[in-house]
């Protein structure tokens, strides 16, 4: 019996834990010969803290770097297969499995190895899919945990990146624990303890690393249900993101502050604006750029700055 670790991303989301803690759940049940255990690479989110608390699932072990050994360290990925986004010496590590809803990105691997990602809303989405190819429901609690993220992954169904696929697993898993997956989303959304944060947190509580024309490139997402307290703070955010991207060696570090209810983001950028102004076709402003509909770090931001670069 080997063990295998299940972790998510850097600074992880709801969506980064729950893949963790629920794919292990699932791999525990249909294979035998093997340990799965939920680890995670940060400190928990306070919707998904509440969430687990809730159904009664223990807090994922802490796991932030891979130390050499003899015998490598088993692991699967979730919801991130990008280098920057992962373990510390994952060059010490077997990855042994990827699943994810991000693009193909520099995670390799010397055996073969499982490899699923799909282009849809979250990676619970993906991990709500193998229940079904496994020909098994997931309980009332893993089903919770499974729409929790699903909703906060795609802004209630609302981000440009869902699919069919989320709005057909929302239903079901909805009408499963007799809730509209919108409306527990909206509670979930809240359940995040809003507003209460620094801006240091605010900038860092959620963000992502990329290296896009041979820059690191850092791109953060604070969402909340008001932005208007959260842009009265504007200078401190913005010294908080300098601060940010000096200590961590960033080129330039793009901040997204997300209102769900108004449908779009305002758009702060310190360091080199350049890549941020071709990629997104904006005026970099130390007010930031306010732009509808964007609610995607992924599909709106990252993926134009990437093409921009190349
Ligand atoms: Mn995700």
């Amino acid at each position: 019996m080997s063990k295998i670790y299940v972790v998510g991303h850097k600074n992880p989301d709801n969506d980064a834990i729950m893949s963790a803690v629920i794919f292990s759940q699932l791999a525990n049940a249909v294979d035998s010969d093997n340990e799965y255990v939920a680890c995670r690479q940060g400190g928990l989110p306070g919707e998904t803290r509440k969430l687990l608390e809730q159904c009664g699932f223990a807090e994922p072990e802490l796991l932030t770097r891979v130390e050499p050994a003899d015998e490598k360290v088993k692991v699967i990925l979730t919801d991130h297969n990008e280098l920057s986004q992962t373990l510390d010496g994952i060059e010490n590590a077997e990855v042994v499995g990827i699943i994810d809803h991000h693009r193909i990105a520099d995670v390799t691997t010397a055996q073969p190895a499982m490899f699923i990602c799909m282009p849809w809303g979250s990676s619970c989405t993906v991990i709500a899919r193998l229940f079904e190819i496994e020909g098994i429901e997931p309980t009332r609690e893993q089903a919770t945990c499974l729409l929790g993220a699903m909703m906060t992954d795609t802004v209630m169904l609302k981000s440009p990146t869902t699919t069919d696929v989320d709005r057909r697993i929302a239903k079901k898993l909805g009408d499963q624990i007799g809730r509209d997956p919108v409306t527990f989303g909206a509670e979930v959304f809240r359940s995040r303890g809003a507003d209460g944060f620094t801006p240091a947190q605010m900038v860092s509580r959620d963000i992502k690393r990329f290296d896009i024309g041979g820059k690191p490139v850092f791109i953060g997402q604070y969402e909340t249900v008001n932005k208007q307290p959260v842009l009265e703070q504007t200078d401190e955010i913005l010294k908080a993101m300098e601060d940010y991207r000096v200590a961590n060696g960033g080129a330039t570090l793009v901040l997204l502050v997300t209102d769900i209810i108004e449908e779009g983001s305002q758009v702060f950028v310190t360091g080199d604006p350049a890549i941020a102004e071709r990629g997104l076709h904006i005026t970099v402003t130390p007010e930031g750029v306010w732009m509808p509909g964007v609610l995607s770090r992924k599909k709106q931001v990252a993926a134009p700055l990437i093409a921009a670069a190349e």
